[in-house]
């Protein structure tokens, strides 16, 4: 019997990630097997599922103790985003970690290899955990085309140029995405180079864009960090579609954005 057909916790949980993984290839975010979700799933687990036996061990390339004996649920290496819509437990797994944060288990419900993106993953979850607190539970990495396009700009990679005009295309993306958007230049993906690289990024942002490969979203719920990535991929395509008409457009002025920042509360930029 499959664990999410006796634990319906868990089962909510999974059906979230099924949706967003669905969107993510109805967006065309997701080509192949483009992308990544993985999911901290520690607390809805019972002790005794907790305690599963291994079905498989790996180790893990650095050690992380602020993950130790965590539970996540994360889509499997080779795996389509379509399919982990459709069957979440034939295309993912749950992993618990050792207590000495140096390996994992895979516990169910049958041996599924993790992401290639896995240790980058868990050096995120094990960074937010010591550094956020125990809400940030969700890492999503996803292909959005629009995106993309723009990191292949030298002018976009600099520091806050490519968040700044993104927000500047409609209200909503400098509310839903209060902290901006980090630039990570280019590392081999699935490299503990483009781990660290995202690590730092995420001290000041929730959403980092990796220069021509795709987007990186943390947050405590996966419909949210799917809202955050969708919100900017809508003001790049407002960007992209203005250029495509000819005109640069005039995006929203410094007094239209700072506006925002009281009515909805939020956190002021810094350069
Ligand atoms: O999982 O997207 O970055 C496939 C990838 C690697
Ligand atoms: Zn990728």
């Amino acid at each position: 019997m499959s664990i999410v057909e006796s634990n319906c916790t868990l089962a909510a949980r999974v059906a979230e990630i099924a949706e967003v993984a669905g969107y993510l290839w109805e967006r065309g975010w997701a080509e192949r097997n483009g992308g990544n979700i993985s999911v901290n799933v520690t607390d809805l687990l019972t002790r005794e599922e907790a305690e599963l036996p291994a079905l498989e061990t790996r180790h893990l390339p650095r050690r992380l103790p602020a993950v130790a004996k965590h539970l996540f649920f994360v889509t499997g290496t080779g795996k389509r985003m379509r399919d982990v819509a459709r069957r979440p437990m034939e295309n993912g797994a749950i992993i618990r970690l050792h207590p000495s944060g140096e390996a994992y288990d895979i516990i169910a419900d049958r041996i599924i290899s993790p992401t290639s993106e896995l240790p980058s993953h868990l050096a995120m979850h094990d960074y937010m955990r010591a550094v956020r607190g125990e809400n940030t539970k969700v890492v999503c990495h996803t292909h959005p085309t629009d995106l993309i396009a723009l990191t292949h700009h030298a002018r976009f990679l600099q520091p806050g140029v490519l968040g700044q005009l993104l927000w500047s295309m409609i209200p909503e993306t400098r509310i839903i995405v209060p902290r901006g958007v980090g630039i990570v230049p280019y590392e081999i993906p699935g490299s503990l180079a483009l781990a660290n690289a995202t690590i730092k990024a995420l001290a000041d942002h929730d959403v980092i864009l990796w220069e021509k490969h795709g987007c990186l979203a943390v947050g405590e719920e996966v419909i949210e960090t799917f809202d955050m990535i969708d919100t900017l991929s809508k003001s790049a395509q407002i960007y992209l579609c203005a250029r495509a008409a000819g005109f640069e457009p005039a995006g929203m002025s410094k007094e239209q954005l700072e506006g925002l920042v009281p009515v909805f509360h939020l956190p002021p930029w810094q350069d």
